[in-house]
């Protein structure tokens, strides 16, 4: 019958199998134009870390691109599925890729494919960490397997990483492998309690909580927790102190967060691990280009502090200093803007390619000489690069000029002359309703908002009764500034400590007709916290004497801007900065990570601003 035919063909070709998902499918690999390779490279301790080698198809006698990360080597490799390297590779590879380098990824120890135990930011060997490795052995075990190994390899090494994959370069450096030859630390995180990810000048960033919880509660991809609010200032607001949070998601189960909570002060603990001492005391001769973005997010301080470190110690040769107009690790990126400010052209290619890649090639590869500027900054006021030999040009001493105050005026009046009147100006701080750093609602899912909230318009919050603002005459003439800012604040308070917020801001003029959204912006060029307890010593902190004038003097970051005729400068002071920052309750406790909700108190705090209590911003104003 009809039925018997179809069931039983008269020719049976091939076994038909029970299951359409073979054992092993392989895609085939022959149009690839690179070889990827995952050794597990055994370190001295015999901990093997997973590291992916991606090789030009036909390489010989080609220099190494490594970066050791905790953010997976394999995702890192895969920017793209694709036979081309350029587009398996991230972004910021394309120059290198382009120009025959082998590329090489590695997770550090414990994370992703590799073994061993992790530790956020392993301390180096030493009192802080009592095992014989760190990111400076697991570095050297690397360069020495890689250039032994990989036999398409020239034999050089150069190495190249921001932010966390910035820490692992410095650390690299701390005793580099002769093979290491060249480096670029990108943002790297160098003091986490002065000024990077986790504190600045002793404030607690708690919205980087989350990212601890990804990191260390999972050995592979984690999450941040979920609390079922989407607006963080609702969040951290209902929960309490940072570690009333913490311990809401459940981080009293996470060791890295217990170290936070046992150091909130600049103790051994955090001076220790600041990588720019070390490096100071122990420099190497590898040429290294320190980079960091103007308005870095994360980051702001490790990669200056670093280079001036290391200048300081009389190793300004082999150390230069890229500052671009960008959020943190943009250089890798597309560098063309950042939040509504277009810069001219795509300034982080322009680095990669003019600046970063000739250095590498130079010492890995024999390429032409090429010997970048000290210092190599963009000017965001004039939107072009600058170059510059000595740097800074205005400093407190031994600076081309002096640093300039601009002092706090009557009537929020700000000048370059002393106010001769008496008077002081006085805000309530309110710990129930902070100023938000960011309009509401803040979501740590918007990154692009935290990725530029440095350059958003802080009209958001001037004209509230807590913020005050200081504005300039209109400029007749340019004022150019290139250099670090000294925030310089006389005050008291009601209660018995205090964050002191401080911006320094180039106000647009009213009306810009080439863009009419910029009318009045205010960008703030430079601005940092600094709590109050910290004021006469960062390891050991004291309450403010209640209604008594104490002066807080405070490093902000660099700045290389011109404020242009048509422009004001302005200072806006205020107190918190929310949630970015853990709030200070404002009554002297211990360990503010357990302030409880009694703790928090309103305060009248008052600026000075005149006689010897003449409150200002000491500018690094360059004379023309
Ligand atoms: N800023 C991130 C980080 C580095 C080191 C410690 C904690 C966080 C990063 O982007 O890697």
């Amino acid at each position: 019958s009809l039925l018997f035919a179809a069931a039983a063909p008269a020719v049976a070709t091939q076994a038909e199998p029970a299951n359409d998902i073979p054992a092993r499918f392989i895609p085939p690999s022959e149009r690839n134009d690179y070889i990827k390779r995952v050794e597990m490279v055994p370190m001295r301790d015999g901990v093997k870390l997973y590291t992916v080698i991606v090789v030009p198809k036909g390489a010989k006698n080609a220099p190494i691109l490594l970066t050791r990360t905790p953010y997976n080597a394999a995702g890192r490799t895969t920017r793209m599925d694709s036979p081309n390297m350029l587009s398996i590779l991230p972004e910021g590879d394309e120059v290198f890729v382009k120009d025959g380098y082998i590329r090489v990824f590695q997770d550090v120890r414990g994370k992703y494919g590799s073994e061993g135990d992790y530790k956020l930011t392993r301390p180096v060997r030493g009192p802080l960490n009592e095992t014989g490795t760190d990111h400076v052995t697991d570095a050297w075990d690397t360069v020495d397997w890689l250039v032994k190994n990989v036999t398409e390899s020239n034999g050089r090494v150069g190495m190249v990483g921001s932010s966390y994959e910035g820490l692992t370069v410095v650390m690299a450096l701390l005793d580099p492998h002769p093979a290491l030859k060249v480096a670029a630390p990108e943002s790297p995180m160098v003091d986490g309690w002065m000024g990077d990810d986790w504190f600045h000048h002793g404030a607690f960033r708690q919205v980087n909580i989350g990212w601890m919880q990804s990191q260390t509660g999972f050995k592979g991809a984690g999450k941040g927790p979920a609390l079922g609010i989407y607006d963080q200032y609702e969040t951290f607001l209902r929960f309490g102190s940072a570690g009333d949070w913490a311990k809401v998601s459940g981080f009293d189960q996470l060791p890295a967060w217990r170290r936070m909570v046992e150091h909130p002060a600049y103790d051994g603990y955090w001076q220790g691990q600041a990588l720019d001492k070390l490096l100071a005391a122990n420099p190497s001769k590898v040429p290294t280009m320190w980079e960091q973005g103007l308005w870095d997010q994360e980051d702001m301080y490790g990669a200056i502090a670093s280079w001036e470190a290391l200048t300081k110690a009389g190793h300004g040769d082999n150390n230069f200093l890229v500052m671009g107009p960008w959020r943190h690790s943009q250089a890798n990126y597309d560098g063309s803007t950042l939040g509504p400010f277009k810069w001219n052209g795509d300034t982080a290619l322009q680095w990669r390619r003019d600046v970063l890649l000739p250095f590498f090639n130079h010492y890995l590869k024999d390429g032409p000489a090429f010997t970048p500027p000290r210092a190599f900054l963009y000017n965001t006021g004039e939107n072009r690069w600058d170059r510059y030999s000595t740097w800074p040009l205005a400093c407190e001493s031994g600076c081309p000029s002096p640093l300039k105050p601009i002092y706090l005026q009557p009537g929020f009046g700000l000048g370059f002359t002393k106010s001769t009147d008496t008077g002081a100006d006085s805000y309530v701080s309110d710990p129930a309703k902070p100023v938000p750093y960011l309009t509401r609602p803040i979501s740590f899912g918007q990154r692009d908002r935290w990725q530029t909230w440095l350059v958003s318009d802080q009209r958001a919050v001037d004209g509230r009764p807590d913020v005050l603002t200081y504005t300039s005459e209109v400029l007749s003439s340019p004022v150019r500034l290139s250099g670090v800012p000294y925030a310089d604040i006389y005050a008291r308070t009601t209660g018995t400590d205090a964050d002191w917020v401080v911006k320094l801001i180039d106000v647009y003029p009213d009306e810009v007709a080439s863009n009419p959204a910029m009318g009045g912006y205010q960008l703030a060029i430079s601005q940092d916290i600094f709590r109050g307890r910290y004021r006469d010593s960062f390891e050991k902190p004291t309450p403010i004497p209640a209604g008594k004038v104490q002066r807080y003097r405070f490093r902000l970051p660099v700045t290389n801007h011109v404020f242009k005729p048509g422009h004001r400068i302005m200072v806006q002071i205020q107190s918190t900065q929310f949630p970015l920052y853990d709030r200070n309750p404002q009554t002297y406790v211990k360990n503010i990570f357990l302030a409880k909700p009694e703790d928090y108190k309103k305060a009248t705090h008052t600026i000075e601003r005149s006689g010897a209590a003449a409150s200002a911003v000491w500018l690094p104003v360059v004379e023309e």
